[in-house]
């Protein structure tokens, strides 16, 4: 009873439904890597096999600049990143690894086949080649080759602000400028399926013209992805350095678990990189993406720039995302 004697009705709770099955991506490019998502979603399929399609479809695309198409290290090598998490906290990833087409989906077959985490080079490809992964040429694409060459005059390693979304002619033109500088579309997508469960991938060829043997945030488990079930997911482009510092994508799951909104965990974890060199930060961009539970995404830069594509039962949309900068 209440205190004016009144029995205590107990209101049901007004909340909006979860929105689901969705999926979120890095980029523009990231438009038809989620229709590739969107098949096996809108069919009641898994969020880790929709993630896994959206990145082997990208990492297919040699004109695209993740994957085998993608910029080389500084000694002229492309090298992948990739991860994948599901909703069990399952993971799996590779990093530096040569001549492989799908580093996703060797990143899977590691997490789904073996009680390791993270292979590296050398390693990463014999595991790759033991489980029937073909050995690619080693040779780079037209568009990187070009860039390349045109780099080594200069031999200088400076990472270009967004330089994926200064593309000219649509997502997937050549991803360099005439004095070779360039980056790449790292690929971070994640998802929620029909039964509200989440998960997320990640490919990359890393940062263009970087040290060889040099691996990003992008196959770092809660780096470059981090994936709770109970709270929600996140990805991350831009300079991978930064990230790993403040393990980002671990920390924007963390603030969503402290009831921040997935923008303003975006938010609060740029503004962590910021605060500790805001000198540095406002030379290089990072980006963050969250999707929670309900359905909710957000993402968040360090710089004007960032955006993301979104494809749920409601929407098919490219975002841009508000930044400190
Ligand atoms: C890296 N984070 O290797 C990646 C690069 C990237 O869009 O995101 N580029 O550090």
């Amino acid at each position: 009873m209440g205190s004016l004697g009144l029995a205590t009705i107990n209101l049901p709770k007004i909340s909006s439904p979860v929105k689901k099955p969705i999926v979120i991506s890095t980029w523009d490019s990231g438009m038809p890597v989620n229709a590739e998502a969107w098949k096996i979603l809108s069919n009641q399929g898994k969020s880790v096999d929709a993630v896994e399609a959206g990145a082997i479809y990208i990492e297919n695309d040699i004109n695209c600049c993740v994957g085998l198409g993608g910029f080389p290290d500084r000694d002229g090598i492309v090298t992948l990143d990739a991860c994948i998490m599901d909703e069990k906290a399952n993971c799996g990833a590779v990093a530096g690894l040569e001549q492989i087409k799908h580093p996703i989906s060797v990143a899977r077959k590691l997490m789904e086949t073996t009680p390791h985490v993270i292979l590296v080079g050398a390693g990463a490809q014999q595991f790759a080649l033991e489980n029937g992964f073909k050995l690619e040429e080693k040779k780079l694409s037209d568009d990187a080759s070009k860039a390349y060459n045109q780099w080594l005059i200069q031999s200088k390693y400076q990472p270009e602000i967004n330089i994926e979304n200064k593309k000219q002619n649509g997502p997937f033109a050549p991803n360099f400028f005439e004095d070779g500088t360039a980056n790449h579309d790292t690929m971070g997508l994640v998802a929620m399926d029909f039964n509200g469960d989440l998960s997320g991938a990640v490919t990359t060829s890393g940062m263009a013209y970087k040290i060889h043997g040099r691996v990003g945030d992008s196959p770092i488990i809660g780096a470059g992805l981090f994936v709770d079930n109970e709270i929600g997911a996140a990805t991350s482009s831009g300079v991978g350095e930064e990230v790993i510092r403040i393990c980002g994508t671990h920390l924007v799951v963390e603030f969503m678990r402290n009831g921040y909104s997935p923008e303003m965990a975006c938010k609060k974890a740029c503004e962590r990189i910021v605060k500790r060199d805001p000198k540095k930060a406002a030379t290089l961009q990072v980006g963050f993406l969250a999707l929670n539970k309900k359905g909710e995404y957000g993402g968040y830069a360090i710089q004007k720039g960032f955006v993301f594509s979104v494809k749920s039962n409601d929407e098919n949309e490219i975002h841009s995302t508000k930044f400190l900068i």
